[in-house]
């Protein structure tokens, strides 16, 4: 990603690291695990290098989630390595708070995310304002342990705790004019102080088309790693799409509208040749600036493959039946 109306486009700061393939398994939902590993090792990884990758620092504790809010089900395995909580609370992209990725922590520890309330509106028969501790009441969070991919070439395998948006759209009943689902960012510069600059146009907006919003594998974010969510992650509420690019998971959101047209996102419409609509996770279609085909998982050495929508074809696929992925990116 760049920042708007810099004169030179922006560099990845990212530790480089001497290529060396390793190989994951493939399908982190119960009913994929059949497909079994691809082939290969996976590196071990020494602390060592985890510790070179992420600068260690203190992470501030957060709060572990109200029993009467998470599921009874054990959530869904996955075969990679999970990230460590560390990793995934001090390495994030939030510009509402920092272009730094390793400074997104400290600036967003201040965001107050209680009382929260996420409005459900536009073309549905049942609008309507949440609180979202009530909502995680009434949708009990549940481990989805997903593998992320960022645009810029990086991937963690993260313990969300979430539920499907599905069942949230369903109570909003959306109505048949509806095509796309529109998902907003708090704005507020006073709680999201990079804001007052004029790096992205804010609110930051994310969409998926009706259908992709309907797929049990897109959830809404309330936890990780069985404790609240942390500010930098999105708290209170964050989308998650793990065959996406991360861009597509808005965080901290307020308003999540069904609409007709497919709606103007902020990184699409800020640089629409580097940032499709769909992002879906294609190591076939590089962006402009740099290859997709192959990925670092923080905290390892070396590289993996990148896999076609991110290792979850076998689930998603179908729902782009027909389409040209390469214009369609
Ligand atoms: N509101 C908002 N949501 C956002 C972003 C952002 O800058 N602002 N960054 C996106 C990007 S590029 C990624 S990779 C993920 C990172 O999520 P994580 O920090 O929880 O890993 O959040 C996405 N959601
Ligand atoms: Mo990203």
């Amino acid at each position: 990603m760049r920042i708007k109306r810099s004169g030179a486009p922006g560099r990845v700061k990212e530790a480089e690291v001497t290529p060396k393939e390793v190989f994951f398994s493939h399908g982190s939902r119960r009913t994929f695990l059949k497909a079994g590993l691809l082939g290969g090792s996976v590196l071990a990884t020494g602390a060592l290098y985890e510790t070179l990758l992420v600068p260690p620092r203190k992470v501030r504790p957060s709060t572990p989630l109200p029993k009467d809010v998470l599921a009874a089900a054990p959530g869904l395995p996955s075969e990679d390595k999970k990230n460590r909580y560390e990793e995934i609370t001090t390495y994030n992209n939030f510009y509402e708070f920092s272009t730094d990725k390793y400074g997104v922590a400290e600036e967003a520890a201040k965001l107050v995310s209680r009382p929260w309330t996420v409005a459900v509106t536009g073309l549905v028969q049942r609008p309507g304002v949440f609180d979202v501790d009530a909502l995680f009441r009434r949708f009990p969070l549940e481990e989805r342990v997903y593998r992320m991919r960022c645009v810029e070439g990086w991937s963690m395998v993260i313990p969300w705790m979430g539920f499907p948006l599905a069942r949230l759209l369903a109570l909003a009943a959306p109505l048949g004019s509806a095509k796309f689902v529109e998902l907003q960012t708090l704005h507020d510069p006073a709680r999201m102080p990079g804001q007052r600059r004029d790096i992205l146009d804010w609110p930051y907006v994310e969409g998926l088309r009706l259908d992709e919003a309907m797929h049990p594998l897109t959830i809404l974010v309330g936890g990780l790693y069985g404790e609240t969510l942390p500010p930098q992650n999105g708290a209170p509420l964050r989308l998650a799409v793990p065959w996406k690019y991360g861009f597509k998971g808005a965080k901290s959101i307020v308003r999540i509208s069904l609409v007709e047209k497919q709606p103007k996102t902020t990184w699409n419409h800020y640089s629409p040749d580097e940032y499709g609509f769909y992002s879906n996770v294609n190591p076939e279609v590089a962006h402009p600036r740099w290859s997709q085909a192959e990925e670092r998982r923080i905290g390892e050495l070396g590289k993996r493959p990148t896999l076609p929508f991110n290792g979850y074809g076998a689930e998603v696929a179908s729902l782009y039946a027909g389409m040209d992925l390469r214009k369609n990116f």
